[in-house]
């Protein structure tokens, strides 16, 4: 049985790749994984057929045979665990790999998404600088702990890992700003991770889905 998952019918982002269907549709690709797409309105997301699957009424989720998952980074752990290619066979180094898919969603996500909501949903207040200000000082934080980690290295741990994969799709939240410029490495370690064949035919598919939906 073909694997399902769940994505926007039309991005907010317009095709940039950055909602959360981005990061398993990448892991699939990585593993060599075919997969169907249901796209979803956002009405459709709130409904009890999707409820059952994602109980926030959010995208992504994954069915595999009987084993529906939501939130993404158990679905692109168990893609992970269930292929060859983004976990070390080492146990040490699988540990260290996983504890890189945590701190890319646990340590760095938040204040990254936060900025990126704040951007979208907060420049009226009149508190809104001061705020932009305060996460942009904790981001700051975690890509100067970041770059001192990666040095000149390609990827987090040794090989490619689904802990970059994650961190890549974290990190491309802040392109175009001043806070990856500020680290030449992790600049360079994003653009690495996008230069990989697999990644660019995820970005293409969700991309394909954005145009099809702008044509229609
Ligand atoms: N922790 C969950 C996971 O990792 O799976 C979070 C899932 C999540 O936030 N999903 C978002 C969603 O369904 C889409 S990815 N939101 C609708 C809702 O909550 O009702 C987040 C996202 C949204 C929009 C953009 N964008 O426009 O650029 C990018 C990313």
């Amino acid at each position: 049985m073909t694997i399902t998952i769940t994505a926007f019918e039309r991005s907010p982002d317009r095709g940039n790749g950055l909602a959360r269907d981005m990061r398993v549709r990448w892991a699939l690709e990585e593993v060599g994984q075919p997969y169907d797409v249901r796209l979803l309105s956002f009405k459709a997301m709130q409904e009890p057929a999707h409820l059952a699957l994602q109980p926030f009424g959010q995208i992504p989720t994954y069915e595999d045979g009987d084993l529906a998952l939501f939130e993404s980074g158990a679905i692109v752990f168990r893609i992970a665990e269930r292929h060859a290619g983004l976990l070390p066979d080492d146990a040490n180094a699988r540990a260290r790999a996983i504890a890189w898919m945590f701190a890319a969603l646990n340590t760095v996500e938040p204040p990254v998404f936060d900025r990126a909501l704040a951007r979208i949903l907060e420049r009226d207040q009149p508190w809104y600088e001061q705020r932009l200000a305060a996460l942009e000082d904790i981001i700051r934080k975690r890509l100067d702990g970041l770059s001192r980690r990666l040095g000149d290295a390609d990827w987090l741990d040794g090989a490619f890992s689904a802990g970059d994969l994650l961190m890549v799709t974290v990190l491309r939240r802040l392109q175009g700003s001043d806070l990856l410029a500020e680290h030449p490495n992790i600049s360079a370690y994003v653009a690495r991770g996008e230069a990989r064949p697999a990644y660019k035919r995820a970005f293409d598919a969700q991309l394909a889905v954005f145009t099809a939906a702008s044509k229609g």
